[in-house]
């Protein structure tokens, strides 16, 4: 091999080797660069005569072509290599699932109280919201329950520290307390008026919400769900009780098949009071008597703690455990289902 072609022979080679764009400018350099092995050739010439010089830079020429030509060729692999690379780092796999955006929806228990609200909400009811802990006033006092009753324990309700007005010291163990809140409130609101001699609108209200208790096991969740509801007027009666009752479960179940027994029962805050079963005629629960709610009219202390004469005005109230009504609707048979927070059971209520 001449002296030319092992030149050509490695530029080739040290092109092959050089790995990045920057390696190979520098093995240019060496061969065709100011003072690289061609330019040096081509400088060598000077002394020679005109014919040698055609010949010998015809050579000359034909081997700074072969470099020129691996050279680039090697330029343009490098650029392709970089190309491919970058290619591959932003590839896109469109046959991936696309990100799903779920969408989200109401609790079981959630719809349930909705739909409560629905229909009291058509029979006239406002709805009364407000705070989950409570005084001891609001929760038991106003409600006519005695100093010593066994709810008050610390085996029963969840206390909290502080205990004055302003410092609210229990969780509420019922919604009732938030019936006195709206019951002051809208006597207030109409006492100019009853001062007049005028009668004051009726009271008819619910109060829907979370409730506390200390309890736990495949009934009893230590936070329930509670719908308590009042009406209060000059003339309001059992019976009306009885006609509301049997229309919202009516309503609620989507059946006429369903009758209502009103049991005798005792609660501080009524006097009568009675515990309130549903049995449905026909599907799973058929035939048998489910207790739904308690009931009653409420006891004229009561009445008195709410700013009224209870010579002049009497009503019934009631409360009812959503969770266990969200439970029959659906067919669920364990409470805790409701509060574990699986959304492969929450998602069937969509
Ligand atoms: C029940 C049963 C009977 C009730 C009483 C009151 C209020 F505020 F008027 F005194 N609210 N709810 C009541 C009456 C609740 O739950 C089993």
């Amino acid at each position: 091999m001449n002296e030319l072609d092992s030149l050509v022979t490695s530029a080739q080679a040290l092109f092959a080797q050089s790995a990045t764009p920057a390696d190979l400018e520098n093995a240019k350099a060496q061969f065709l660069g100011k003072s690289g092995r061609i330019t040096e050739l081509m400088k060598g010439m000077a002394a020679l005569s005109v014919e040698e010089k055609k010949s010998r830079g015809a050579v000359i020429n034909v081997a700074k072509q072969a470099i020129e030509a691996a050279l680039n060729a090697r330029r343009q692999a490098l650029a392709d290599a970089e190309l491919e690379t970058q290619l591959k780092a932003e590839a896109l796999d469109v046959t991936l699932p696309g990100r799903m955006r779920m969408t989200g929806g109401l609790h079981p228990v959630s719809l349930t109280l909705e739909r409560i609200e629905a229909i009291f909400g058509s029979m006239g009811f406002d709805v009364a919201q407000g705070p989950e802990i409570e005084t001891d006033w609001f929760n038991f006092t106003a409600l006519n329950t005695p100093q010593d009753h066994p709810a008050r324990s610390m085996h029963d309700t969840f206390y909290v520290e502080g205990g004055s007005p302003e410092a609210p010291n229990l969780l509420r163990t019922h919604t009732s307390p938030m019936q006195i809140r709206h019951a002051v409130q809208h006597v207030k609101r109409y006492q100019a008026l009853m001062d007049a001699g005028q009668v004051m609108p009726e009271i008819r209200v619910i109060a829907p919400g979370r409730t506390y208790r200390v309890d736990s096991d495949a009934t009893h969740s230590p936070m329930f769900h509670q719908c308590e509801g009042l009406w209060v007027g000059e003339n309001v009666s059992f019976k009306d009780l009885k006609v509301v009752f049997t229309d919202f479960y009516r309503t609620f179940f989507e059946t006429d098949d369903l009758v209502l027994r009103f049991r005798p029962s005792f609660f501080p805050f009524t006097e009568p009071s009675a515990e309130v079963d549903i049995q449905f005629a026909s599907g799973p629960l058929a035939g048998r008597w489910l207790e739904v709610a308690g009931s009653g009219e409420v006891h004229p202390n009561v009445i008195r703690n709410m700013g009224l004469d209870p010579e002049r005005y009497i009503g019934f109230a009631f409360g009812m455990g959503t969770d266990r009504l969200t439970m029959l609707r659906y067919g669920v048979s364990d409470l805790r289902l409701f509060f574990d927070g699986d959304i492969r059971f929450l998602s069937q209520f969509q």
